[in-house]
């Protein structure tokens, strides 16, 4: 034993001279296992020296010590060519950022061409049609790492209902929907399908505990608890210069301070977790990526699958006609100057500086639509899975990254905060061969994307015109969007009113609702729909049984249907009472629980009509 621990001491002597730059470190040296020992190299050769300055002498911290080295030893690992690789690569930004390099020299910007659905038409239904058919070979990945800082909200974002109608949350909207794809898709297959469609959540620190407990707390939704997988992602460490050097937590010299890396992880996450491979080997095809808090999302996703298959993207981005300037990045082709083309997001901060850096002095701008000619990204990408795994192959999931540092000043020479590297899902193309079939579908924002980002204040500051993207315009886009589908197939739906909720002037439409298995496609809807129906501005309908058929209703109040799955429910004949009104409130109201005062109004259920079967 005695000989053993001489040996490996004097083994220690004569490989401590490496940290001679750390005397700190090299008198702890004999505390570290040989794994440590490689980590605290790294960091000597990165020029982390400055780590290592407040170090006590042995005896004293030795368990933040190795805490220390735990962290390190996550961050290593977590990130695709270890932490070495992320301090090189931020060394390089870092250079670029300070020599006010343009991460797009070279290359002009053009609005590309992609495909423009028209919701309702024959083109739309059979794009539907064939994406419905294509669900039972899709996987669903939803990106809910995300802490919400815009939103102020202290919850996770998923656990927000997407309307107080129902009360429906995110999470269950999005899990509701993929059941009933799952459903109709294994209908229309004839076989004996029994697929289930797998479904991944990408957490983080700030969101993974709410989440299961979300899910385990409502028997996941209806799901099998084996569809659903999480994926934890990592913060990345923090930089304090343009050296890269990390960043030391204020609040204890034994830790680097960690900041989110971005959606972008979702793709090293997937593949290191080898869940790619298992699709693949299942005879999945498609991968769908999606956001947190769209409660339209799934009225847009049969028809984008159904434009996947027919024209055999390897990347579909789904997109929106976007007001110049609005949080959301534009859909754009560059040309490089070499020949070099890709079709891309471009985010909203760069637009701007890239077109008046190539010839548009007015920037990012309205076109005589009205709106940007560059439609908006909306970051719901589906991936063909055979190409994306050849391709994740070769990079690790590795995303291109960018740096965003705020400087104190003019020099560039020191940071206000530390900053750190970040990445984004929609650069995946970046790295693609010209060969790769990138496109993008366009439907309109009333069908397909109402996001709750923003908190009431900056809502209310948002410039006249532009979308809130707010808890109450998040919510008033559920009942506009039912509205106008439930007109399409001929039922006379009142005109909305205008009303005004935490300072946002919305319109306010019937509050219609359904679970996703009554109207999953226009066609199905139309399906259930007969007979000349009318609906008043002042009313409320919730459908929530999956055989119910709409004949000549006439409906002023509120009126629930509820059947189970085999029962067939025809609801006709007037339908009137006091119904449901909704009241205003006001976001500063802390009587009021928070996820209704982010709405600004909440609803008094005053009288109804139940039908239950
Ligand atoms: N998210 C994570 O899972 N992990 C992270 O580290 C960060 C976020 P935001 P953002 O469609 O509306 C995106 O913050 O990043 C999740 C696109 O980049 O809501 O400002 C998070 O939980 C932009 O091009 O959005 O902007 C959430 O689900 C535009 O398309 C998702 O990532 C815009 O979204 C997005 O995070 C949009």
């Amino acid at each position: 034993m005695a000989s053993t621990a001489t040996e490996s001491l004097s083994k220690l002597d004569l490989n401590a001279d490496f940290a001679s730059s750390a005397p700190n470190l090299q008198h702890n040296l004999h505390l570290l296992s040989p794994q440590q020992i490689e980590l605290a190299k790294m960091l000597l050769e990165t020029g982390q020296t400055h780590l290592f300055e407040h170090w006590a002498e042995p005896g004293v911290e030795d368990d933040e010590k190795k805490a220390f080295f735990d962290q390190v030893a996550r961050l290593d690992s977590s990130y695709p060519g270890g932490l070495a690789s992320y301090i090189k690569t931020a060394r390089e930004l870092l250079a670029d950022s300070k020599a006010g390099k343009n991460p797009f020299d070279g290359f002009t910007p053009s609005v590309p061409k992609g495909e423009v659905l028209t919701h309702g038409d024959d083109n739309f239904i059979n794009f539907e049609d064939m994406g419905v058919k294509e669900a039972r070979k899709a996987a669903f990945v939803l990106v809910a790492g995300g802490l919400g800082e815009r939103l102020g909200y202290n919850g996770i974002k998923v656990a927000l209902p997407a309307e107080t109608t129902t009360g429906t949350l995110f999470l269950q909207n999005y899990i509701e929907s993929i059941l009933a794809l799952q459903d109709a898709s294994c209908r229309l297959a004839q076989d004996d399908c029994q697929t289930k469609i797998p479904f991944v959540i990408m957490t983080s620190d700030d969101t993974h505990a709410r989440t299961i407990e979300l899910l385990e707390s409502n028997s996941y939704f209806g799901m099998e608890p084996t569809q659903v997988k999480l994926l934890k992602q990592e913060k990345v460490a923090c930089l304090d210069d343009n050296d890269a050097r990390l960043a030391v937590d204020l609040r204890n010299k034994y830790r680097i301070q960690t900041k989110p890396h971005g959606h972008g992880d979702v793709h090293a996450l997937l593949f290191s977790s080898g869940i790619l491979k298992v699709w693949h080997d299942a005879g999945l095809r498609w991968v769908l990526f999606f956001q947190d808090t769209n409660g339209l999302l799934f009225k847009a996703i049969p028809a984008a699958l159904g434009v996947s298959a027919t024209r055999q993207y390897h990347v579909n981005s789904l997109a929106v006609p976007r007001k110049a300037k609005e949080a959301i990045g534009g859909i754009t082709k560059l040309t490089h100057a070499d020949g070099r083309t890709m079709v891309i997001n471009v985010e909203y901060n760069q637009l701007d500086p890239l077109l008046r850096a190539t010839g548009n002095p007015d920037g990012d701008v309205n076109c005589e639509t009205g709106y940007s000619p560059f439609p908006g990204n909306i970051n719901q990408l589906i991936l063909e899975l055979g190409p994306y795994i050849d391709e994740i192959t070769k990079t690790g999931g590795a995303i291109k990254e960018f740096v965003n540092p705020k400087y104190k000043d003019a020099s560039k020479t020191s940071f206000k905060s530390s900053t750190r590297l970040e990445c984004m899902m929609q650069d995946y193309p970046k790295t693609l061969p010209p060969s790769a079939r990138v496109g993008f579908t366009v439907m309109d924002a009333w069908l397909a994307y109402a996001p709750v980002k923003n908190n009431p204040e900056d809502a209310a500051k948002v410039p006249k015109g532009n979308p809130y993207h707010s808890a109450t315009s998040g919510e008033m886009a559920i009942y506009r969007a039912n509205s106008l589908i439930l007109r399409k197939v001929g039922v006379q739906v009142a005109d909305p009113v205008v009303q005004v909720f935490n300072g946002q002037e919305v319109e306010v439409w019937p509050r219609i609702t359904w679970k996703p298995k009554w109207g999953l496609t226009f066609a199905e809807i139309k399906r259930k729909v007969c007979g000349s129906s009318t609906i008043s501005q002042r009313s409320t309908m919730v459908i929530k049984g999956r055989n119910v058929f709409l004949e000549d209703l006439s409906l002023d109040g509120a009126l629930l249907i509820d059947a189970v799955d085999d029962a067939e429910v025809k609801v006709r004949g007037p339908v009137q009472n006091k119904g449901w009104t909704l009241e205003n409130i006001d976001y500063k109201d802390t009587s009021v629980p928070e996820e209704l005062r982010i709405r600004g109004f909440k609803i008094n259920k005053i009288e109804q009509l139940e039908k239950k079967h």
